[in-house]
């Protein structure tokens, strides 16, 4: 009966939901890999980072094969976040990112997550262990002071840091485009800018909750999304934002996965998107709403833009991730994380 219903609602996709996934990588939290685990990830993520791309000859700044995620994300930035296929793009993106590392890297694992609610505390947030300078992706950039810089356009209150990170395996890690829209070749290093109390306001259990009482899915992305204002943020920003800061790059909302922290952060968002769905499979699992255009939300922020609501069918581009992948993707291909064109789970609800 249940499986009647999601075939009549997504019409030609009934092949593809038919589709099995018996076998799902799972998903975990970063502190309960060993340490092994997590140097290999890191392994993994270093190992993409030195093979070469598929989209150099398109985007200049392409210097890697790690690189392609982050071209792929500048290129499709203004038609991805602030929609309703917000969540559902960026999983896929997630997963095309697991199945890189796997198949091109050797990684053994899914793609793991941060659950930043366990690191939420002013003082604690720093000790987190993905900030570990050996076994996570290293700490805090050099100080700078960015109170008077004019192109810091929102400042992040209590932000400690601001240039190139000081410790951990990605120190002199070479960042190859942003800022913003720009997929020129621009070479620098990777910074970071963290906020410890910001992010903890943001990234907390309460803040999750609150997500998660939401009772549609229109609800639940504005929830997550926020807006862009330092209150109207959210755990969304509050990741971007509560490490990135005021010049991190992670805070770019164009090139932030030059950070490889950008990862793990989406992933423990996906992990509370599943856990929303999950929570009435038979309501939420193919529920998706709102618009296909940026600032079309009732946020309010630029006035009103014409759009049009996304449904199932509304098919999003993802770019050259994978030299044998989907130039365009459907939304109902990639509601179910164990199904469609995707086969993963979590350890844990969030
Ligand atoms: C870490 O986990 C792997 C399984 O993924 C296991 O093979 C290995 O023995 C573990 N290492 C330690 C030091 O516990
Ligand atoms: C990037 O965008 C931000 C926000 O719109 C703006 O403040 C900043 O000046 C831009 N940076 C560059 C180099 O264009
Ligand atoms: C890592 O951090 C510890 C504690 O701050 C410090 O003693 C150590 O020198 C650092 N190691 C590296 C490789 O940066
Ligand atoms: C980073 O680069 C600097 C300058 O080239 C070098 O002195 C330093 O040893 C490098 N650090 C690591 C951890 O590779
Ligand atoms: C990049 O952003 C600038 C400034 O907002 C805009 O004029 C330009 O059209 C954008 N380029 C692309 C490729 O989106
Ligand atoms: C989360 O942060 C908000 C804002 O600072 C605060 O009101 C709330 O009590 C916090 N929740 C927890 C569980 O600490
Ligand atoms: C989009 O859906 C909302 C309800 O979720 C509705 O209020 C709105 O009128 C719809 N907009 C368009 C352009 O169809
Ligand atoms: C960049 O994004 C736009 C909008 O989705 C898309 O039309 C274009 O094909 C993309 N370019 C590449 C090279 O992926
Ligand atoms: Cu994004």
């Amino acid at each position: 009966m249940k499986l009647l219903s999601v075939a009549v609602g997504l019409f030609s996709l009934v092949p593809l939901v038919a589709s099995t996934c018996s076998d799902p990588v799972i998903r975990k939290e970063w502190r309960a890999l060993n340490t092994t685990e997590r140097k290999s990830y890191i392994g993994a993520v270093k190992c993409l980072q030195s093979k070469q791309g598929i989209s150099s000859s398109i985007f200049a700044g392409v210097r890697s094969r790690y690189d392609d995620f982050v071209a792929a994300h500048i290129n499709e930035t203004d038609y991805v976040h602030f929609v309703g296929h917000f969540h559902a793009w960026h999983r896929y993106y997630l997963a095309q990112y697991e199945v890189a590392l796997r198949d091109e890297c050797g990684w053994a694992g899914g793609q793991p997550y941060w659950d930043w609610t366990l690191d939420a505390t002013p003082d604690t947030f720093l000790n987190s262990p993905v900030f570990d300078n050996v076994t996570g992706f290293g700490g805090n950039g050099y100080y700078i002071d960015t109170a008077n810089d004019a192109s810091v356009d929102i400042h992040v209150p209590g932000k400690l840091g601001g240039g190139c990170v000081k410790d951990g395996p990605f120190v002199n890690y070479t960042v190859t485009m942003g800022p913003n829209n720009s997929t020129a070749y621009n070479p620098r290093c990777m910074t970071r800018d963290i906020a410890p109390g910001f992010a903890s306001a943001k990234l907390n259990s309460t803040m999750v909750e609150w997500t998660l009482s939401a009772d549609n899915y229109l609800d639940f992305d504005i929830r997550a999304e926020g807006d862009v204002s330092i209150a109207g943020m959210t755990y969304h920003a509050g990741g971007h934002k509560g490490v990135g800061g005021d010049t991190g790059i992670i805070a770019d909302l164009y090139a932030s996965p030059s950070d490889p922290l950008f990862f793990l952060h989406h992933a423990n968002m996906d992990r509370v998107w599943w856990t929303w769905q999950s929570a009435d499979v038979d309501a939420r699992l193919y529920q998706v709403q709102g618009p296909d255009t940026k600032f079309a939300y009732p946020f309010d922020f630029y006035g009103d833009v014409a759009y049009r609501n996304v449904t199932l069918a509304y098919e999003m581009h993802v770019g050259s991730l994978a030299s044998n992948g989907p130039e365009w993707i459907r939304i109902g291909e990639v509601m179910d994380t164990k199904g469609g064109k995707l086969c993963y789970s979590f350890d844990k609800t969030a």
